[in-house]
């Protein structure tokens, strides 16, 4: 039968075809084609190697592996409040559920009841009553921390026993800390205060601000966001001969895995074997947080001997695990008549949560991104990372960064509305110079920026002032619904700002028929990393992308890596696979030209052929022979990014070894009665260098940016302010964005420039960069809301821009009084 199609339906199907259009348009495909022609395999926009199992459903994630036989299943039993003291577990009863075959606590953790990343002050599951150690003893410290583990036959089994935890727990409740706020004005943080200034320690800045022309003093709340992989975590431990352990998890970080199950279990790290072959998503949440879920896998499977599998639903998820830091701000500034600030000082707070986890090092980039793309002559910056009775706060996207930067965007917005400029005007007053003006607060200097001729073409491309022109005719006739338009710039730092973690190293197989194998210490998450990877080897070796494999992760295969994390994966792992590949190559080369005659340096590798004296063989001849000759057909690959140090104390250095940069603009409406708003449109131009596969850098920037918009407008996580439990653990109360929330136009394109340092073929990393761009959204939604008090008062809008919070920020402008 023919059901009449729902009209809304069609728009958005609509919608969705244009969309797919314009996607493909944004893509030269002609100059690759060519390119690809020529034998290149990088530059060149190609599927993600995975596309066609994901969409057949046939990618096997940690959930999917066929269970062995005996695999028993576990589920934590939560605290049932954010503070206080565990006196003791009561678990007969969840011992007597049907299904249940263990229960496990913290006494049965052979070795270190501990997950911390960097500090080790993390326990798995909190220990009952007072400890020897006194400090951590029976202490609880946020309203969903694991108390016990109970294994059980099936997972509902396990589930329904521990969500018994209530009765189970016997507690002495105490008053939660919540808040950045409380924790800060108790002065208890999970690091210690950092503080970074450009000069004499901050005290030339407080001169530049008394005696600038004007000066701005305010605060900001921006809110945390939760990572929302849509595969939860989850490790899936088998216990193996002679007492090791091997554990399937969906991980960033399988190495930092190893490291945590050997602790817990007390065994070495050649004990212990991690794989992940993909995460279906991880944005930073299964960076260090993943470590929870291997061990307590672990030390059930270890105990009982038998397989176990660790997955908690969603809300569960939501209540263990940490996820973005929120910040508030205070800051003051001093600026001149064009805008250009002259000092600024500025105090962040962090809800860190209550571990340490990764709060510091994320701190430290929220520090080094606060100048983003503008020089600041003088600057001071305090940096308090709140221990709260809350989940555990860590990586996601931008690490900090987001947070940094987006307060110094705040502050030149609210400048130019003091000084009736346009926002854009002031922003380039202040932007890095090329040769002058291009030191960093941490005196890092500028030698790659890209800022002027970036933002230059995207203001033109996108017609930025006749819009301009055209928002403020609407506005002037337009009481109820407002336009809003806002273009931002970035500039991101891309290293580990912990220097050691940036090696990696790979390793390159050759099968006698030709295949190849690449397996290197990064992780698959979805941002297409083995598809970068592959990528590489396949240009190296002058092979068909579709020869080269790449292969799970594999803690036995390549050791001692570095999360996937701060977007050097491929980066890092290109390069380490393309030293492998290149020593394959000159051993070809070498045994090519003693077989054939002439000399190595004239062998070409390329479209799968192999040119040694004026002839030409196939790759796969070419390795066959080689072979016979006992040419060594594999090889490794190594690579540490050079010229990288930092004064975690003096916080001064040269942290990152290269920036990236872009700017977007958006176009907002919102409705002042309700405030419901709507993105109109969006204008992204990015710097990703020259592109490894543009496709799948367009597609990173655009799920970064509508990522970026959801924390920025709907994404708010409320906490219970008596209790301390996270009210928002679900969808149904945690907003993150569709494919409906896409803008109907969404011109997405890449700066057209390589990198100036020798990365992997002069690309740049694109992983959390473009998670800023979306900020454009948020202040164009300002900018709507300030329409509405005829641009005469500052509205007052923290981050999320909620209906609720928009809604009050009118109400705070339209208050204002008018202009004298
Ligand atoms: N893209 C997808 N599809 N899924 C993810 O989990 N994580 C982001 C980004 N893009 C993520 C993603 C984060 S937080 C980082 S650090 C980088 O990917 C990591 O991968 P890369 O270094 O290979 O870019
Ligand atoms: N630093 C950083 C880090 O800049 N990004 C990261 O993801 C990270 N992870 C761990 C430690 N330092
Ligand atoms: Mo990404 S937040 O560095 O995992």
């Amino acid at each position: 039968m023919n059901k009449p199609i729902d009209p809304a339906l069609l728009q958005s199907a609509e919608a969705f075809a244009d969309y797919a259009a314009n996607t493909a348009a944004r893509i030269d495909t002609g100059a690759e084609a060519e390119a690809l022609a020529q034998g290149a395999r990088v530059g060149i926009s190609r599927p993600h190697e995975s596309a066609h199992l994901h969409v057949a459903g046939e990618a096997t994630y940690t959930d999917d592996l066929p269970e062995l036989a005996g695999t028993l299943h576990c589920a934590l039993g939560l605290s049932p409040v954010a503070a206080g003291r565990l006196e003791a577990l009561d678990l007969d009863a969840i011992r007597a559920m049907p299904g249940v075959v263990d229960v496990i606590v913290a006494d049965d953790i052979p070795g270190a009841n501990d997950c911390g990343s960097i500090v080790h002050d993390d326990p798995l599951l909190c220990p009952v009553g007072p400890q020897d150690d006194g400090a951590t003893g029976g202490e609880i410290r946020f309203l969903g921390q694991p108390l016990f583990a109970v294994i059980a036959r099936t997972r509902t089994e396990a589930r329904r026993a521990a969500a018994r935890a209530k009765e189970a727990a016997r507690v002495v409740p105490a008053e939660p800390v919540l808040t950045p706020q409380q924790a800060h004005a108790r002065g208890q943080y999970v690091v210690p205060p950092m503080h970074l200034a450009r000069s004499d320690k901050g005290v030339a800045v407080r001169a530049a601000i008394e005696a600038a022309p004007h000066r701005l003093k305010g605060e900001l709340d921006v809110g945390g966001q939760e990572q929302f992989y849509l595969e939860g975590q989850i490790s899936y431990a088998i216990p193996k001969e002679g007492g090791t352990m091997q554990v399937y998890c969906s991980t960033q970080h399988p190495t930092e895995m190893q490291h945590l199950v050997a602790h817990a279990l007390h065994l070495h790290s050649n004990e212990v074997h991690i794989e992940c072959r993909r995460m279906g998503g991880g944005f930073g949440g299964k960076e260090s947080q993943s470590g929870l879920f291997a061990c307590i896998a672990a030390v059930a499977a270890n105990k009982l001997r038998r397989p176990v599998k660790l997955r908690p639903d969603r809300d569960d998820d939501f209540l263990i695990t940490g996820r973005r830091h929120c910040f508030w701000y205070e800051y003051e500034v001093g600026f001149d008549d064009e805008g250009r600030i002259l000092g600024a000082e500025i105090s962040m707070v962090s809800r860190a949560g209550h571990s340490a986890d990764l709060s510091g090092p994320v701190m430290t980039r929220a520090l080094c991104h606060f100048d983003n793309a503008y020089w600041l002559p003088e600057v001071s910056m305090h940096g308090f990372s709140g221990r709260t009775n809350t989940q555990s706060n860590t990586a996601f996207r931008g690490f900090g960064g987001p947070q940094g930067a987006i307060a110094v965007e705040y502050v030149l917005d609210s400048i130019a509305r003091q000084l009736d400029r346009d926002a854009l005007d002031v922003r380039r007053a202040n932007f890095y110079g090329k040769t002058e003006r291009n030191v960093t607060p941490y005196g890092q200097v500028i030698r790659d920026n890209v800022i002027h001729e970036l933002v230059g073409q995207l203001e033109s491309s996108c017609d930025y002032r006749a819009r301009r022109d055209a928002i403020t005719a609407f506005n002037a006739k337009s009481p109820v619904l407002k336009r809003g338009l806002a273009l931002t710039p970035i500039k991101f730092g891309i290293s580990f700002n912990v220097p050691h973690f940036n090696q990696a190293g790979a390793l390159v197989h050759v099968y006698t028929d030709g295949s190849i194998l690449v397996n290197h210490g990064g992780t698959e998450m979805g941002q297409g990393l083995n598809t970068k990877v592959a990528q590489v080897v396949a240009h190296e070796l002058g092979v068909e992308f579709e020869r080269v494999r790449a292969t799970a992760t594999d803690t036995t295969k390549v050791a001692n890596t570095s999360a996937t994390a701060a977007s050097t994966g491929a980066d890092l792992n290109g390069k380490a696979a393309q030293d492998a590949a290149r020593q394959i190559r000159q051993r070809l080369a070498d045994f090519a030209a003693r077989r054939h005659g002439g000399t190595a340096d004239a062998v070409r590798f390329a479209n799968g052929k192999v040119q040694v004296a004026g002839r030409e063989l196939s790759f796969a001849t070419l390795v066959a022979e080689a072979y016979t000759d006992r040419v060594q057909l594999w090889s490794d690959g190594f690579y540490s990014t050079p010229g990288l140090h930092w004064n975690s104390q003096t916080m001064q250095g040269h942290p990152f070894y290269y920036f990236a940069y872009g700017a977007a603009v958006s176009e907002v409406v919102v409705d002042t009665l309700t405030g419901e708003w709507k993105l109109l449109r969006a204008d992204v131009l990015h710097d990703a260098g020259r592109s490894l596969n543009p496709a799948v850098d367009i597609g990173q920037v655009e799920g970064a940016f509508i990522q970026g918009m959801g924390w920025l407008t709907t994404e708010e996580l409320v906490w219970h302010p008596g209790n301390g439990k996270l009210l928002t653990h679900a969808p149904s109360t945690y907003k993150i964005p569709t494919a409906n929330d896409c803008p109907p136009v969404f011109n997405v394109r890449l700066f057209d420039g390589p990198n100036a340092e020798d990365s992997i073929h002069r690309s740049k990393a694109v992983g959390e960069p473009p998670l800023l761009l979306p900020f454009s959204v948020f202040f164009a939604i300002r900018d709507a809301v300030s329409a509405a008090g005829g641009h005469r008062a500052d509205p007052p809008l923290r981050a999320p821009a909620t209906s609720e919070a928009i809604l009050r920020a009118l109400t705070a402008v339209q208050a204002a009084p008018a202009a004298a």
